[in-house]
């Protein structure tokens, strides 16, 4: 297994709208598990493949106290959202910054497993936030999206000026 280099917004490359796998091979079965040990390294509770720099629409998840209920999403859709809620959210990808977004409650999910077989689940809380956020990450949108151009414009400012500093 291997840790990856996690893009840092305001990469344009996090931008990208990933593409559908058509067939789960053994090297996306590979590229699952390293993007696992990247997040657990992080540590994070998700990551999606464009934060690698892989467009392919794959996810992993584990929103477990024990960090010991991986999920891993292939071709996730959203088949239905309900409610609203508010959580603060953070991005590994956007190191530092945490802001308030709002996000549907409760959504049912349709994806595939690393067998290559359908499965569907309902899911609320930090699951449902972090799937939708995953999800925004393979459709090449950021989660400072969903703030005020003035936030967007500090946070790029702050996370370029960072990344000078640590050349
Ligand atoms: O997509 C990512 O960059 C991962 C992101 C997922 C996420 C977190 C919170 C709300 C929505 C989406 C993170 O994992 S940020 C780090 C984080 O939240 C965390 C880190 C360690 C322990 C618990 C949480
Ligand atoms: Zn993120």
């Amino acid at each position: 297994m291997a840790l990856l280099k996690i893009l840092q917004y305001p990469d344009k490359r996090l931008h990208t709208v990933a593409k559908p796998i058509e067939t789960v091979t053994d090297d996306i079965r590979r590229l699952a598990a390293d993007m696992a040990e990247t997040m657990y390294a992080a540590p994070g509770v998700g990551l999606a493949a464009t934060q690698v720099d892989r467009h392919i629409r794959m996810i992993v998840i584990d929103v477990s106290e024990d960090k010991n209920h991986l999920l891993t999403l292939i071709n996730p859709v959203i088949l239905a959202k309900d409610g609203e809620v508010v959580h603060e959210e953070g991005c590994l990808s956007v190191p530092g910054i945490y802001e308030p977004v709002t996000r549907a409650e409760h959504i049912k999910v349709r994806a595939l497993n690393l067998d290559g077989l359908t499965y569907q689940f309902e899911a609320e809380g930090l699951l449902a936030i972090c799937v939708q956020h995953e999800i925004d990450h393979l459709d090449g949108k950021v989660f400072v999206e969903y703030l005020s151009r003035l936030k967007q414009d500090r946070i790029r400012t702050k996370l370029v000026k960072q990344q000078r500093e640590t050349m």
